[in-house]
């Protein structure tokens, strides 16, 4: 069966949904983002991304600031109930079994960040998160073709027009006038600003040729979500284990989430869906995705 939701994020690689959360939820994740963003800035918060590096790893150096609040869920920071709340909420597991086609059972708990205003100014050259720039057309389209295994999420807190795509390129290799462009092109043919106003949820393929352009003058407070789903292949394993969640989700307790539109049912799904992140990345060795940057 086809959804309104599904067709467009097929067609365009991308789809909004306006207004996804209420006053009182926006109110009380401003205030659990503040807090993290300002443990990130001032060096209590070790899981930062960190200016001028686009790709993981980060570590934890911050003399040239951060763009990025990572691990929301990891049980020693603040609010990590809230943000779990967030995560596991209604509005974004109906999407995410829509856009999948599959059951809340299937599903497996993936990244849960927030991409906030960079200390100056900075950009993330075009790029797919999973593929390269060097791949040839045949594998890029062979790659682009294999069937979604995840669903990545931008909920946002603030006007956001970060984001910026050439929508339906998830479909297409890139033209040889991509291949070619300066990776910081700010003109590419077709490209387009998504633009967000607070509450609204974006769900994009991350396989869209994409960047980030972002402004040390706007607030930006973004969430930054993903969730798989069981027989997701080893390169999706290595994408989030990539990010380190393993060395903490275990000890999340995840009975304590706090959301008025979260039911009991909730932490019985978080408590399951972390299960199988673990049964996924058992055997796994850790690597990267993406050349190193630096
Ligand atoms: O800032 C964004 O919304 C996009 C981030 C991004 O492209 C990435 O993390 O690969």
């Amino acid at each position: 069966m086809s959804s309104k939701l599904r067709d467009s994020l097929a067609r365009d690689g991308f789809v909004r949904i306006p207004s996804a959360i209420g006053a009182d939820q926006l109110e009380a994740l401003r205030a659990a983002c503040q807090c993290v963003a300002r443990l990130a800035r001032t060096g209590d918060w070790p899981h930062v991304r960190t200016l001028p590096k686009q790709f993981p790893p980060w570590n934890a150096d911050i003399s040239e600031g951060i763009w990025g609040v990572q691990h929301l869920m990891h049980p020693d920071l603040p609010y990590h109930d809230t943000f779990a709340a967030s995560y596991f909420a209604p509005y974004i597991i109906t999407a995410v079994t829509d856009i999948l086609q599959c059951s809340p059972d299937d599903l497996v708990l993936e990244l849960y960040n927030l991409l906030i205003r960079p200390d100056a100014d900075f950009a993330l050259r075009w790029h797919r998160d999973d593929i390269g720039p060097d791949v040839s057309a045949q594998d890029e389209l062979e790659r682009l073709q294999e069937p979604m295994l995840h669903a990545q999420w931008n909920l946002a807190l603030y006007p956001d027009q970060s984001l910026v795509v050439v929508p339906g390129s998830h479909m297409r290799s890139r033209t040889e006038e991509e291949r070619c462009a300066d990776p910081f092109e700010d003109n590419m043919p077709g490209q387009m600003i998504v633009t967000m106003e607070p509450g609204d949820i974006i769900f994009y393929n991350n396989n869209i040729l994409h960047r980030g352009v972002y402004s040390s003058q706007a607030e930006r407070m973004t969430l930054h979500g993903s969730m798989g789903i069981v027989g997701a292949d080893p390169a999706r394993a290595r994408n989030v284990l990539q990010h380190g969640i393993g060395a903490w989700v275990g000890r999340c307790d995840f009975s304590k989430m706090q959301d008025h539109t979260n039911d009991q049912d909730s932490s019985a799904l978080a408590d399951d869906m972390r299960s199988r992140l673990v049964a996924m990345g058992s055997g796994q060795v850790l690597s990267f995705s993406q050349p190193f940057d630096e």
